[in-house]
């Protein structure tokens, strides 16, 4: 899929090129090393004389050499400048794509400083409301970015596959502030951000900076996804700035299927969305999973709630009851006060580490309340979890109140663990 970009540079008989300061480094560094990034120059013989007007190779042991041809000194005019069009970071530090200033122009991107040596052009794609893309590392910005938007309406972007094999678009959240869900049932019924055309996403509103999404884009180039920020109700300063990758099926970087979210590493961090432990509140209507590679050599994952520098009680995981008082952990599936039959997160077998697991609790699967533990305990305690692949399932339905108030969701660290005798 990579293309090239070509710079070519008219040299005169007499001098050498030089197009610019960073292509003499690299002129050296070609000297040096061959060849660089891809930009290739034809190799001056320092034994090359003129006679005449005429090139003449005046080494004796050229003359082994068949004569100098008319082409290969017509060819000398030039240098083709030859680089990938690869991933670059512009001044401004959004990624963009290294390509020359036509075809950045051309594709409707924007330059954004030097890449390949100063030969290539960082080119940004950024766009707003009602536009269609097809672009890899399109930003999708509010109308008037980078000021905030206080208005309603509905802001759609089309993204179209940049090319046939691409079958995943992650989506990471740059920015991401509107309106969060009213707060009786937490609801996201003021503003919302709504994926369209791929697989189900919930909808989501309120504060997801640093958060992300992979929408699968099926196979075959129809079916464009559509992302749409619907903006209405009370004045509001939103913001956003959503960075689109489309990856192919083939790359090793695809999230496994059905993950809405993809984390990799030994170690990170888990948010449900609009997660604030001081004001963000756990969103309705949510259902989706959440997947960990497995990174080699580990075997199972201990999951911990993050601290909260907020609140005297963490709310670092409230998923029901009223978290203005303390709650205990809840488990199960089954009817009755201590279970979770309305939200929850899904830790398949999960058990506490180094505590006692009453009988109950041995293996559990569905935890909610306002404390974190795989047992209905009001201590929270790191869970681990032995079934593979890594992944949790959070869910939510669509009423809060009057009995679950106040929750955050959910903000868990995790820890892959090695294979021993203890983790298999
Ligand atoms: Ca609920």
């Amino acid at each position: 899929m990579a293309k090239l970009g070509n710079v070519v540079f008219f040299c005169s008989l007499l001098n050498f090129c030089e197009p610019n300061d960073q292509s003499k480094s690299a002129s050296k560094s070609l000297n040096e090393q061959g060849f660089l990034n891809k930009i290739a120059f034809p190799k001056w013989n320092r034994n090359v004389g003129f006679k005449n007007g005429f090139r003449e190779q005046i080494n004796p042991e050229n003359r082994f050499w068949p004569p100098p041809q008319k082409e290969n000194r017509f060819l000398s005019l030039f240098t083709v400048v030859t680089f990938p069009n690869g991933a670059c970071t512009g001044a401004s530090g959004d990624n963009g794509t290294c390509m020359t200033a036509r075809e950045c122009n051309s594709r409707g991107g924007s330059a954004n400083g030097y890449c390949a040596n100063g030969f290539g052009l960082c080119c940004i794609f950024m766009t707003s409301c009602g536009s269609s893309t097809t672009e890899n590392g399109t930003y999708f910005v509010n109308s008037g970015y980078p000021s905030t938007f206080d208005s309603t309406g509905s802001c759609e972007l089309t993204v179209i596959k940049s090319h046939p094999d691409v079958c995943q678009i992650r989506l990471d959240f740059d920015r991401f502030t509107i309106a969060g869900p009213e707060k009786m049932n937490n609801v996201c019924n003021q503003d919302q951000f709504i994926v369209s055309g791929g697989n189900p996403v919930p909808a989501i509103c309120g504060f997801n900076q640093g958060s992300h999404m992979y929408i699968d884009a099926g196979i075959g180039s129809t079916n464009p996804v559509k992302l749409t920020f619907v903006t209405s109700g009370n004045s509001f300063e939103r913001m956003w700035k959503v960075k689109i990758t489309q990856i192919p099926c083939s790359t090793i970087y695809k999230a496994d299927e059905g993950c809405l979210q993809y984390y990799t590493g030994v170690s990170g961090q888990l948010k449900s969305f609009n997660y604030n432990p001081s004001t963000g509140l756990q969103l309705s209507n949510q259902d989706y999973g959440i997947c960990i590679r497995m990174e080699r050599n580990f075997c199972g994952i201990q999951y911990t709630a993050c601290a909260d520098p907020v609140n005297n009680r963490s709310r670092a995981f409230t998923i029901s009851g009223n978290s203005n008082t303390p709650v205990n952990a809840m488990i199960g599936s089954g009817p009755g006060p201590n279970n979770c039959a309305n939200d929850w997160l899904l830790v398949p077998c999960a058990a506490n580490v180094g505590r006692l697991q009453p009988a109950q609790a041995l293996c559990t699967d569905r935890i909610c309340g306002g404390t974190f533990s795989a047992d209905l305990s009001m201590q929270s305690s790191t869970v681990l979890s032995t079934v593979k692949p890594f992944r949790l399932w959070f869910h939510t339905d669509n009423v809060e109140a009057p009995v679950d108030v106040d929750n955050r969701g959910f903000c868990l660290n995790y820890v892959q663990q090695p294979c021993t005798n203890n983790v298999l």
